[in-house]
């Protein structure tokens, strides 16, 4: 398989988290790409038309998008999947997790584009406001809600891939008043999952 990738991208590092703690890692060949709205990579448009990455060429030649259509497929390669659990209490809590951990991407995109890199004259102090308090609320909503768990599902995979991204380009500290999530984070990076997979790079807009 081979996997269009980016080391600075939170929904790239999700798949290859997941492909890790799946044993899949060695069959999967890393492609990096550089992608922005603001100029448009053709390879990845060619596979994509949302011109994003991650995108998964597979085996049999199916294309496959976005990060958490290839995290299902990966998870069901073996025919026994391990990433979302069965039982429905454990399956909607991780569907959950990775949900809100795609919209706090999603959200810290958005702060970055209005904090610094849209061109100075149009960036708006609002809608950086704005998104910024959905990562603050969702951070706090884990902090309140997060159960001890050790469990390495695909909501766990999303919400550390994501914090981890948050914390690398100094979006927002969600450390700071929230020792519940921050030791249940810390206890995630110790894994080799995601020490194999550090994030790394600028973005190019
Ligand atoms: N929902 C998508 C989001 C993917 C995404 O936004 N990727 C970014 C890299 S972090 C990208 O390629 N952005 C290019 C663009 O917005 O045009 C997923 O989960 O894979």
């Amino acid at each position: 398989m081979k996997l269009l990738y980016q080391t600075h991208s939170p929904y790239a590092r999700k798949v290859l988290v997941a492909a890790h703690e799946l044993g899949l890692a060695g069959s999967v060949e890393i492609i990096h790409h550089e992608t922005s709205p603001t100029w448009r990579n053709v390879e990845v448009f060619a596979l994509n038309p949302l011109g994003k990455v991650p995108v998964l060429l597979c085996d049999d030649g199916q294309v496959l998008f976005d990060s958490s259509v290839i995290c299902d497929y990966l998870d069901n390669l073996g025919g026994h999947p391990k990433l979302v659990p069965v039982d429905p209490k454990r399956r909607y809590r991780a569907l959950q997790w990775q949900a809100l951990a795609q919209g706090m991407a999603d959200a810290g995109i958005a702060v970055r584009w209005e904090a610094e890199r849209r061109p100075e004259s149009l960036r708006w102090p609002t809608m950086r406001d704005g998104q910024l308090q959905k990562v603050i609320a969702a951070c706090d909503f884990l902090e309140r809600e997060m159960i001890a768990s050790d469990a390495i599902d695909i909501g766990a995979i999303a919400l550390a891939t994501t914090l981890s991204w948050i914390e690398f380009r100094d979006v927002y500290a969600f450390r700071e008043a929230r020792p519940r999530l921050s030791s249940w984070y810390d206890e995630f990076c110790a894994r080799p999952s995601m020490h194999a997979t550090t994030l790394s790079g600028d973005t190019k807009d």
